[in-house]
């Protein structure tokens, strides 16, 4: 079943609705809102989660960006206790495939990967997780 609703926005803001619609190719607004709402839902939960879970970070980059591995190290070393193991892939000749195994609280595996993929020249990033056992929602 589904409710309708209705919900008033600032011109400038649903224009820029608008423009994301068209960007991820949604087909109507209903489908974009409901993908946000459950992609913030499921945010919350995880943040809020207790317990450890474990999961794996996968980025992709160019490697000649200035001071990304630098970067990429660094925040590594500062979450030393968080990280398993990393895998470091050259696919090509400028690009790399680094995927970090991560063990930890959900809250702080989330902001590290968040961290990594936010910096300058990671061309893709994800965070994968699964329940290590330990986790109560
Ligand atoms: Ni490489």
């Amino acid at each position: 079943m589904i409710t309708r609703f209705s919900t008033a926005l600032e011109p400038d803001l649903l224009a820029a609705f608008d423009l994301f619609l068209t960007r991820h190719g949604y087909q109507n607004r209903s489908e974009a809102v409901r993908d946000l709402i459950r992609k913030n839902l499921v945010d919350e939960q995880w943040r809020s989660a207790r317990g450890s879970v474990v999961g794996v970070i996968s980025l992709a980059y160019a490697h000649q960006q200035h001071k990304l591995q630098d970067h990429l190290t660094d925040l590594q070393h500062e979450d030393h206790d968080l990280i398993l193991s990393t895998t470091h892939i050259h696919l090509d000749h400028d690009n790399c495939l680094e995927v970090i195994m991560v063990r930890g609280p959900a809250s702080r595996v989330k902001t590290l990967a968040d961290r990594l993929i936010a910096l300058r020249g990671v061309k893709h990033g994800g965070l994968t997780i699964t329940a290590s056992g330990q986790v109560s929602k």
